[in-house]
Order: C-alpha cells, then structure tokens, then sequence
C-alpha cells in the first residue's frame, strides 16, 4: 500500500504535526488550564510547536532515511512518555514535573499505590501518534529521495523554528508580563511556552539554583537580615512562656482541610472530637489559617514549621537543599534541653526524611521499623492512625523529659481508602470517588485524635504537655471541583479555591484556661515563633520569616507558595483581587501594595535556601559571619 513520490521530507511534517496535535489535545483533555481568551487559545495552540520544530528538524543532519526514519521514531516516543508522564503526575499532584522530583526515586516504592490510581488502560492512547507515524512509515509513505541536503534549506528551516519560538514569547510576554523572571507558576509556564519548552527551563533554572549557592559569599544576608528585623513581631506577655518546660507534642493532620470542621455532610458530623476542641476552654483554635506548602506537601508542611521559611517553588526542599545548614526548632528547643524527635510510620528515606532531620538537628526518628505492623493495622500507606498514635505514646512514656516530638499522621491520605470497621459515616455522594471517601478517612482522623487524647491522659502525660496540631496541605485538589461545588453549594472560582486551602490550626494548653478561635488571618510559616514565644524562648536574633500569631505587630497577610496571598480583608488569586467578604472581584488596587511584597518574601526565603546562607549566620550573638566567610573562601 506504499505509495511513492511523497515530497521530500513529509516524514518530517507528518512526525511534527502528529506530536503537535496530540500536545494541544491533551492540554485540553488531561491538564485543567484555564483559558480565558481567544489569545491564550492561541498561544497554548503555538506552543509545543517551536520546540517540536527544533528537535525533529535534528534530522535533517541525516543522510540516509533509514536513519533519520529512526531518529524521528525515538524522538516522538520520549517525547510521548514525557507528556504521558506529566498527565499522569498531574493527576496525582495537580501539577507538572519539575527536575528534583525525577531524583526522588527513594518516593518511588511507596508512590507506587497512589500512581496505580492514576493509570488507566485507556492511556496507550497517549501514545497513538508513536503508532501512526510508525505505520505511515512503514507501510504508507515512500518520499522522494532526499540525498544530501542543502546547507541554505537547513539554514532556512532553522530560522523559521527560531521565529515561532520568538513569535511564541512575543505573544506570551504582551498576554503575562515577566512570566519567565518570575515563574510562580508552572500551569503558567506550560500554557504560555508549552510542556516541552517549560522541561528546558526547568533545567536551566535548576542548574542556576545549583550554581547559586556556589555563588553566594554570605553579603546576600545584609539585605535578607534587615527584611526578617523590620518583619519581627514582639511576643505579647499574656502568653509568652504560657507553657514553659512542658513537653510539645505537634500532630500533622494529613490532608485536613477547614471546609469539614464544623460542619456536616449529608447530615453526617465529620470532625465531632475536634470540633468540641475547637470552642474548648484550654485551645486556641484558628479558623483562617492556610497552608502554604508546594510540590514537597507533607515535608514542606514539615519545613515551614521547623524553619519559619517557605519550601521552594520547584522540587521538595527535603529533597533539594537536605545538606543545608538550619536553625530548626528542634535545634532551638534541643539547646533548651529538649529531646526532640519525629514519629511517622512510614520509610524513613520517603521525602528524604533520614537526611533531612540530620540537618535539623533532631534527635531521632522512629520511622516505620519502630512500629509494629500487624496483620490489618495498615491501610493505604501504612500503619493507620489509631494505632500509630497509640504506639507513638508508648514510645514517649519512654522518652526523657521534657520531649518534642511531631507525629505525622498518615490515613487520611489519597486515595482515601478505609477498611470497613474504620468507616464511621457513609460516603459522600457526588461523582468524585476521592471527595466521597474523603469524608470518612476525616471521620476517621477525628476518632484517632480523640483516642490520642484519651491515651495521653491515660499515660499521665497529658497535663504536662501542649498539643499543637495542624492540617498539612489539601486534600482535594482542584480536579474535584465539580463534587466540591456540589458539597459546598456554590461555584469553586479562583477565590473559593484559595479559601479552600485552610487547615484547621489548634494550640491545646491543658489547665490554661485560655482558650479562644483566633479568627486572625495566619499561616504555616507563623507556628515556629508563635510555639517558641509561647514555650517562654526568645526568637529576636532567628532567621525566620513568620511572625507570633498572639503578637500585636502579627500582620494578617499569608503569602501562598505559588504567589497568592491572603490579607485581612482581600484574596489575590487567579491574577484577580477578590473581597473577602463577598468573594467577588475588586479593583487590582486594592491588592496592589501586596503584590510586591509577596514577591519580596518568597524571593528572600529563595535566598537564604538556595545560597545556603545560614552557613554564614550565628543564630546565638545574631552576627553575620560574612567576614570569615569571605577569609575562609
Ligand atoms: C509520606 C507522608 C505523605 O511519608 O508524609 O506524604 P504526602 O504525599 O502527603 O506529602
Ligand atoms: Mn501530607
């Protein structure tokens, strides 16, 4: 069925066109990306094509057509598993691939379940254009013989790749100024210079991080020590050194957000233990709190609280920037005779654990080996919460006193699944398997919680300990906005969905008496000063950017990870000023003096990971060892 006489080089085209095609269908099949005008279409339609252009026109270099045939076949198959590997990924986290989580292999193992829940049978389809131009080079087209190809049509072909790449940065520069400077944003980055482009910009940006730090001579911190001075807040008396001397225990709450407390589903209480906790006499309990972790969840949740600083945009912090120097919590609170340790039942080396908490300086990690795993005690995975929690006591009656221990918990995790016994309420019911379970492992966290408290009472160590917990990151991610809609019962806009990223914040101090809701606009980065202000330890002289919640000088302004922030009275979201009180959308000067500041605070805590600058800072006297540094060079 061959037919010959082709013109030259439709291989070429058709392997081009075939790549281009797919890439733009999948944008709008696979990836939620916002597009809001006829331009953005254009340019998400532009963009894989400059690069395509690019890598498959390599093959005009070929002499024989036996050999350029291969080259094009090999280049449209990885390019195929790059894409499908996004979609995938995609699925799971709502976000793209960037570098440092291709070196997480040690993730792998364990991610495995969650990824056998983002593949389907059906995705060889992602792979139909491989096919096609398999068999239109088999058995369809036969092109004229090319023999050697002329330098000047190379040339040619070249200088029109090089005038779609600009005509595609031209157009993305007029539709989103200073994408490629600032690059909050990978959903941004993607439809503005396509998947393929953005892969090459990621590994230039991550080489630069690389570099960075080789770079930085310590001078940077002048200027970063006098933002984090004039940002301090003072701790306020009242409650300074309120729970002084007494063990803190801190609870990661896997994926809980604010939207389930206080409320019900389908007549349903989720959270009945935690929300009695909520109005208790000893907890201060903060509705308006957010998370503001990135790619790294879990272990950015982990970062902010030790660090006071924000994860990266790019790649888990754990993973990238584990031989870092710090000035943790735990390093603070081992200095005032603390024992300080992690309990999470899970490998140690899942989000490079084992490294990082050496850098923090924790004393110890019971990790997964330090826990008995029996026969139906784990569910999606690992050990569930109840159990975990109730052998994570056990190991603090054994610990020397006072202790510090965090303890992450894990059930109520994608995918959400639950033995039956552990289901305390009947799913919910819209078409989101993920939101309908999602409810009952909350359910579930709730009655581990409550037998935690239980057991810490029981053990006598309740009295002389403060609970502090808090929510890590989301749960359902924005794929599930059609059953969140439903839930909630009103449309999931760039606003909503930036409410949606509170997590419920508790400070339990038993016997204080003192408990309030702390309705004060607040986020991760402030647990680190607000916890040791409230353990009576002073933090005038740390590198932190959070500030005191229970201080007077605490600004209510939450900057997420991907630049949106949250004050008082405004949400910026989605490129648009929202009000807060009617979630609708204002004039962009209202959010204006915010922006810039946002910028400023990721851009500063950037610095401090990616120069490694606390190398050149003595957290004790507060000096800048820049001097030394410099010597020492
Ligand atoms: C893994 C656990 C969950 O050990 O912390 O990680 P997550 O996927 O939520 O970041
Ligand atoms: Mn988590």
């Amino acid at each position: 069925m061959k037919t010959f006489n082709w013109p030259k080089h439709s291989i070429l085209a058709i392997a081009i066109v075939l790549t281009w095609i797919k890439t733009y269908v999948v944008y709008h099949i696979s990836f939620d990306m916002k597009i809001e005008n006829v331009m953005q279409q254009l340019i998400l339609f532009l963009n894989p094509l400059s690069f395509l252009l690019f890598i498959y026109g390599v093959s005009l270099f070929f002499k024989s057509v036996k050999a350029r045939n291969r080259y094009l076949l090999i280049t449209s198959s990885v390019l195929a598993v790059i894409l499908y590997a996004n979609v995938a990924f995609y699925r799971f986290f709502s976000d793209f691939i960037t570098l440092p989580v291709l070196f997480q292999t040690s993730n792998f193992g364990d991610l495995g379940a969650s990824a056998a829940e983002s593949i389907f049978l059906t995705d060889v389809l992602y792979f139909a254009d491989v096919v096609i131009l398999f068999i239109v080079m088999k058995f369809i087209v036969v092109e004229k013989e090319f023999g050697v190809i002329k330098p000047a049509i190379r040339k040619a072909y070249f200088v029109l790749a090089a005038a779609v790449l600009f005509l595609n940065l031209g157009l993305s520069e007029t539709e989103r100024p200073q994408l490629l400077t600032r690059s909050f944003d990978r959903e941004l980055l993607v439809k503005n210079i396509g998947t393929y482009n953005y892969h090459i910009y990621d590994i230039y940006i991550q080489s630069k991080s690389h570099a960075q730090r080789a770079l930085a001579d310590g001078s940077e911190l002048v200027e970063v020590n006098n933002f984090v001075r004039s940002n301090q807040a003072e701790p306020d008396v009242e409650v300074f050194g309120l729970a002084e001397g007494k063990n803190v225990i801190v609870v990661s709450l896997e994926s809980l957000q604010t939207f389930v407390m206080n409320e019900e589903m389908n007549g349903q209480v989720v959270t009945p233990f935690l929300n009695e906790l909520s109005s208790d006499k000893d907890t201060f309990y903060f509705p308006n709190f957010y998370h503001q972790t990135g790619l790294g969840k879990t272990s950015d949740s982990e970062f902010l609280v030790e660090n006071g600083l924000y994860p990266l945009g790019g790649g888990a912090v754990f993973f990238t920037h584990s031989g870092n120097t710090y000035n943790s919590m735990a390093e603070r609170l081992g200095d005032n005779g603390y024992f300080t340790n992690v309990m999470h039942a899970n490998n140690k080396s899942f989000w490079n654990r084992d490294m990082m908490y050496n850098a923090l300086n924790i004393d110890k990690f019971y990790d997964v080996d330090s826990y008995t795993v029996e026969d139906g005690d784990a569910v999606n995975w690992g050990l569930k919460d109840i159990p975990f929690f109730e052998q994570s006591v056990e190991h603090m009656t054994e610990m020397p006193q006072p202790f510090y221990s965090r303890l992450i918990t894990l059930t109520n995790h994608y995918p959400f699944h639950l033995d039956e016994p552990d289901q305390f309420i009947p799913e919910y019911d819209s078409n989101s398997g993920t939101l309908n379970r999602y409810f009952q492992t909350a359910r579930y966290m709730d009655e581990s919680v409550k037998l935690l408290f239980e057991d810490l009472k029981e053990k006598g160590l309740y009295e002389n300990s403060i609970i502090v917990m808090y929510g890590d990151h989301y749960g359902i991610s924005e794929n599930h906005n059609d059953a969140m809609a439903q839930y909630l019962g009103k449309e999931i806009t760039p606003f909503e969905s930036a409410q949606l990223q509170r997590v419920p914040f508790f400070i339990h101090v038993p016997g204080s008496d003192k408990g309030q809701v702390v309705e004060e606009v607040s986020g991760q980065i402030d647990i680190r000063p607000t916890l040791l202000h409230l353990l009576g330890i002073e933090t005038s002289k740390d590198m932190q950017l959070g500030a005191d919640v229970f201080s007077e000088d605490h600004e209510e302004f939450v900057v997420f990870r991907d630049g949106r922030f949250v004050t008082k009275d405004f949400v910026y979201a989605g490129n648009t000023c929202y009000e807060k009180e009617t979630g609708l959308a204002t004039d962009a000067a209202s959010c204006a003096p915010y922006t810039e500041r946002a910028a400023e605070e990721l851009g500063y805590s950037d610095q401090i990971i990616n120069g490694d600058l606390l190398r050149f800072y003595d957290v004790k006297t507060g000096n800048l060892l820049i001097d030394e540094a410099n010597q020492s060079k």
